[in-house]
């Protein structure tokens, strides 16, 4: 029995109906948050709730209750299906009305929220993956956590089409972000990464990598790579909720540094870790 979060209500996954013109549906006019469950607690989870409000805000629809009841619905969803190592994701749309594109008049948001089992992805956080540079094809609201991910989409399966794991996006020369992640290389002591301005998602993940950063003196420098400074970096990683932190060891067929994850990447893994009260080792 798996509960399902519809709106105030929890139900199961068969009674849940979605009309055929809700504006997620037919427009991807909605936004959506995915938070990590660890030992049974939602992690960072009111960095999620608020990015979730101010996602909403930024298009305007409006959340149908307060943060605190919210993060008691999360909560509760979590407990109902007795997640202990997993993710919640949740989404909001601008609910259902006669197909137009401008707002309706009135409508009601829709919000649907479930759980999931989930593994750390421990083997790839250990020894890496590859990537691909991908011309970064998508709007200029990135900073939004939009449901409509189509440029993200098409940018991931470009990258699986090559045997790769994640897309390194640019635009021009400027790496941007990944199509489900954020990205950082390390050279000597700093590592660079691109401000949080619309043009990326202000990851969870990355706050909390800054902030690690700090406790281990290794500067930062909020400033984009270009594609060649990128393959010249000593180290490099991607981040995200359900990623964690996972070295990218070759990019378009070349290796980053000795091609196997990094000594300072290593390092922030296992300071991230530490913050997780996790008896796992990775
Ligand atoms: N950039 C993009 C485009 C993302 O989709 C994500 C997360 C991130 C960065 C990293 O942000 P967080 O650290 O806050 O997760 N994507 C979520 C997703 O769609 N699935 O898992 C995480």
């Amino acid at each position: 029995m798996e509960w399902i979060l519809h709106n105030e209500e929890f139900i199961q996954e068969d009674e849940l109906k979605i009309s055929k013109e809700d504006r997620g549906y037919q427009f991807g006019d909605g936004i959506y948050e995915v938070i990590r469950v660890y030992g049974g607690n939602l992690y960072t989870a009111k960095e999620h709730i608020d990015r979730f409000y101010e996602s909403a805000e930024k298009v305007k629809i409006l959340v149908p209750y307060t943060k605190d009841v919210f993060h008691k619905l999360m909560y509760d969803l979590v407990e109902k299906n007795e997640i202990t190592n997993g993710q919640v994701y949740v989404q909001i749309t601008r609910g259902s009305f006669v197909r137009q594109h401008q707002f309706p008049d009135s409508s009601s948001p829709v919000v649907v929220a479930y759980t999931k089992t989930v593994e750390r992805p421990v083997e790839l956080m250990q020894n890496g993956a590859r990537a691909k540079f991908i011309e970064d094809m998508r709007w200029l609201r990135c900073d939004i956590k939009s449901l409509n991910l189509l440029g993200n989409v098409m940018a991931k399966q470009e990258a699986y089409d090559y045997g790769c794991f994640e897309a390194v996006l640019h635009r021009g020369e400027l790496i941007t972000e990944g199509s489900s992640s954020n990205m950082y290389g390390i050279k000597n002591n700093t590592l660079y990464t691109h401000p949080a301005t619309n043009l990326i998602l202000d990851g969870i993940t990355r706050r909390t990598i800054l902030a690690l950063c700090e406790e281990l003196a290794i500067e930062v420098q909020q400033t984009p790579m270009t594609k060649d400074q990128a393959l010249q970096m000593d180290e490099f990683f991607m981040s995200s909720t359900t990623a964690e932190i996972i070295p990218l060891v070759e990019i378009d067929g070349f290796k980053i540094g000795n091609g196997t994850r990094g000594v300072k990447t290593e390092k922030l893994q296992k300071a991230f870790e530490a913050k997780l009260n996790l008896g796992v080792k990775i």
